[in-house]
Order: C-alpha cells, then structure tokens, then sequence
C-alpha cells in the first residue's frame, strides 16, 4: 500500500516559487510518503576522462558519509553519462554520447561501496510527466574569482543571483529550466541556483534539504575539493573502481600474447571482490617496460615538461639496459609520435595496443584507454607524463596491484628536476 501511495504522490513532491526556485520550501506533505533521495552531477565539459574519475572519488565519499549520518532518506548516486569527451575524437566509430558507466567499469564494484544507478535506470525509476524528469533543483557551483585574485581563500557556499548570460540553463515555464543535462532532451528543473563554492564536499551537504528537495543535482562538482585526499576512504572507492570485465580480458590477451605477460606469473592476481584485498607489495609485473606518453595538448600546456621524442627515446633506452629488458610497451594519444619513437629504438621491441574495429566500436575510445591503462599497470617498470591524470590512473593501479613504489612513480622529463616534484601517493590500506 504504502508504494503504491508512493507512486500516486511523487509527482506532487515539492514547490519551487520564484524564478530560480527560490524561497523554495513549500513542500507537500505526501512527500513523506518516498525516502528515495538521488544525487546527480555534472563536470565541467572541458575535464577529461580521468579528472572525471577523480570527481566520482569525492563524491562517492561524500554519499558515504551521509548515508550514515541521515539514515532516514534512502541515498543514491546517479552516474554521470560519458558524453562526447574532447579527447574522444575517433571518427566513424558511432556515437560517443551518453555512454554508461557501466561499459568501462563494472557497477557490481560500484555497488560495493554506495548505492549508484545509471541515468537510465533513474530515467526508468524516477516519476515522470508527460515523458519530461523534472529534477527538483540544479546547483551550479562557481568559483569565487575574487579569491582568485586576492589569494585569500576562505570556505565559501553562497547562494547568489544567477546573471551569467553564458549559463547553459534557461526558463521555459514555471518551475520549468531546460538545460544542457548530458544530452538529454527529457531532463528539466524545478529551480536552478547559482553557488558560489570554496571548500570540500562535505560542506555541500547543507545544500541538500532532503525535507524539501528528493533530487539534486551539482554542476561543475569539479569544484568541490577532497574532505582528505589520499585517505583509507579515498583508495577504498579508488579500489571499487574496478573496470568493466571484458576490458581486462582483452588487455590480459594482448599481454600474454605479445608481452609474456600473465597475472600468474607476474604476481598481479586478485580476489574477485575489491573488499577482499589485502595489502601487498610483492607484484612483479611482466617482462617490459611501459610508458605513458602523453603528447598533443601536452605539448603546448605543459611544454616545460614534455620532452622531445629523442629525447623520451633516450631515456627510455637508458631504463631498458638498466632492467635487462628488450620489450617496451607505449600507451600514447599520438600515434605519430609513437611511429617516430619506434624509429630511434631499433634492436628492441616497441609495441602498442591496435584495437579491432569490434573493441572501438564497442568500447570507444575510453575503453582503449583502459585497456592501455590496464596493460601498463602490469609491466615490471612503469614511466608516466608529468602531470597527466591519465598516468596517475596508472600509478594508483599498480599500487592496488602491490608493485614496489620504485618501480612505479617515474617520470619521462625534460628536466628531472620539475618532474621530481610530483610526489609519491601511496595506498593506504
Ligand atoms: O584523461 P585525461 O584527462 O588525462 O585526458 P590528462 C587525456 C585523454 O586523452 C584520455 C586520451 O582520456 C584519452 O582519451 N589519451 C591520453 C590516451 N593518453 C592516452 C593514451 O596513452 N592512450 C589512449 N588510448 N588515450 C588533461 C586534460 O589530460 O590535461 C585536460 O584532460 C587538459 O583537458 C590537461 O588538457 C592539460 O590529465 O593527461
């Protein structure tokens, strides 16, 4: 009775009143009737793949910590379709738009540490009108440029009047704000209010009025910062982000076929359960050596880092006699540069991972990353691109794998000393 009550009653949940749903706290009593609580988010469209990733880790902690502490709202996370990256430029593969979460990552390890559902299954679960989800509030949080300029920075979350005629969210009726929303035409807004954000995530938490409101949704959540980075907590959803199972068994074919590579031999197995593991230090990896060359934007942004190829060949040549290795993996998003880094290494086996027609038109280009993110976390010796959120992937990987720190955070650099600087961030268990 009470769901069927549920039901009947959702659609009369809350009231936004004035043009951005300010002053907005009428709320039908019914509303009792549904715990349901969603969260939803959205990134900077800029942000690449593995920024992204970063974000799900502040998040997940933070619904962890409130499911704890308001037990009487039953929390979910809704997970962020994959929309068309700006890296994501592999043409005549199909659309990259509005990808699930659970093509690069198995939601069953989500699962394991907080409620998640994809935004289909919330489009599915959530009431609707008229075909149209009608969220209850958007929050765009916002830099506050002033602390920017002054150097003084203070928490802050702020509601203030949203005058930017460049935001992507505009009224079309009461209680009605159509949006950009992952590319969805049948998502709106009861309310959108702009936020001006300094401080962690946590501090979000007064933002959520779960009397009032049943979904909210945070855009720009780039912009809330870790509680603590690094923590147990941290690495536990870092670990929960295991990938999509079909991802290992290809990276896993191409090393034992091309690399003499197994998870056997190499001391990488794993319990099938990410709750399951212990702390390790004795994986060996395969016979080669990785990198991570990250190049085409880098070349430009980071260019006081970015070595030239012959240079990177050199260092690399340097690491291989070192390691008594002939056998060298490059994951890189330029395959011109790979072609030419090949050229200065004549003598020993240079190789990268070449998808199938089937593996990119089915796992797109995020899935190959993956899989190169996956094949690099199982070499004996790993070199990365300073500053690349795509190398730190690779590092946390190796160090859930139990590889030896030393073989694990190094550099390819013009100058040592800048790279240097990156710091260490160990598994904490
Ligand atoms: O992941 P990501 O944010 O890492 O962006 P950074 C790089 C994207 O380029 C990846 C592709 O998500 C991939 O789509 N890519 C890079 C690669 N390296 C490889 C590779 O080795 N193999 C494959 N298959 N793909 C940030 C950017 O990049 O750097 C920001 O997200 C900005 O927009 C900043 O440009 C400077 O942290 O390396």
């Amino acid at each position: 009775l009470i769901n069927f009550a549920q039901t009947a009653n959702e659609n009369k949940f809350c009231d936004s009143s004035d043009e951005y749903g300010e002053n907005n706290n009428k709320c039908n009593v019914q509303s009792r009737y549904s715990r349901n609580r969603y969260i939803l988010y959205d990134v900077n469209p800029v942000e690449g793949f593995n920024l992204r990733r970063d974000v799900y880790i502040r998040t997940a902690v933070f619904m962890k910590n409130l499911i704890e502490e308001e037990k009487e709202f039953k929390w979910q996370l809704v997970l962020p379709p994959w929309d068309n990256l700006y890296h994501w430029q592999s043409k005549h593969i199909g659309s990259q738009a509005q990808l699930p979460w659970g093509l690069f990552f198995d939601v069953k390890s989500l699962l394991r540490y907080i409620p998640v559902i994809e935004m289909y299954q919330f489009l599915q679960e959530y009431p609707s009108e008229d075909e149209q989800t009608n969220l209850d509030i958007v929050y765009i949080l916002q830099n506050d440029e002033e602390m920017f300029k002054t150097g003084i920075f203070k928490d802050k979350n702020e509601i203030v009047k949203c005058n930017d005629k460049s935001l992507q969210f505009h009224k079309v009726e009461s209680k009605k704000f159509i949006g950009y929303f992952w590319g969805y035409h049948n998502i709106t807004s009861k309310a959108i209010k702009c936020v001006k954000y300094h401080g962690t995530v946590s501090y979000l938490k007064q933002n959520l009025k779960p009397n009032v409101y049943r979904s909210v949704m945070f855009d720009h959540m780039e912009i809330a910062l870790h509680d603590f980075y690094g923590t147990r907590e941290y690495w536990r959803v870092r670990r929960s982000m295991r990938y999509n199972s079909e991802l290992y068994d290809i990276a896993n074919e191409f090393r034992k076929k091309f690399l003499n590579s197994t998870n056997e031999r190499d001391n990488t197995n794993r319990p099938e359960d990410w709750t399951k593991e212990e702390n390790k230090r004795n994986a060996t990896g395969g016979p080669y050596l990785s990198v991570h060359l990250r190049r085409r934007d880098f070349l430009i942004g980071r260019s006081a880092t970015v070595p030239t190829i012959k240079s990177v060949a050199s260092q690399l040549k340097k690491k291989l006699k070192e390691l008594q290795l002939n056998l060298l993996f490059v994951a890189t998003d330029s395959v011109e540069e790979f072609n030419e880094l090949k050229g200065h290494l004549s003598g020993y086996i240079v190789l990268r991972f070449v998808p199938s027609d089937y593996v990119l038109n089915k796992f797109k280009d995020g899935g190959v990353a993956i899989i190169d993110q996956i094949i690099c976390s199982h070499a004996r010796y790993f070199m990365g691109t300073h500053e690349s959120t795509f190398t730190f992937r690779i590092q946390e990987d190796r160090e859930i794998l139990g590889f030896s720190t030393t073989t694990t955070f190094n550099y390819l650099c013009k100058d040592t000393k800048k790279c240097d600087s990156n710091g260490q961030w160990e598994i904490v268990w």
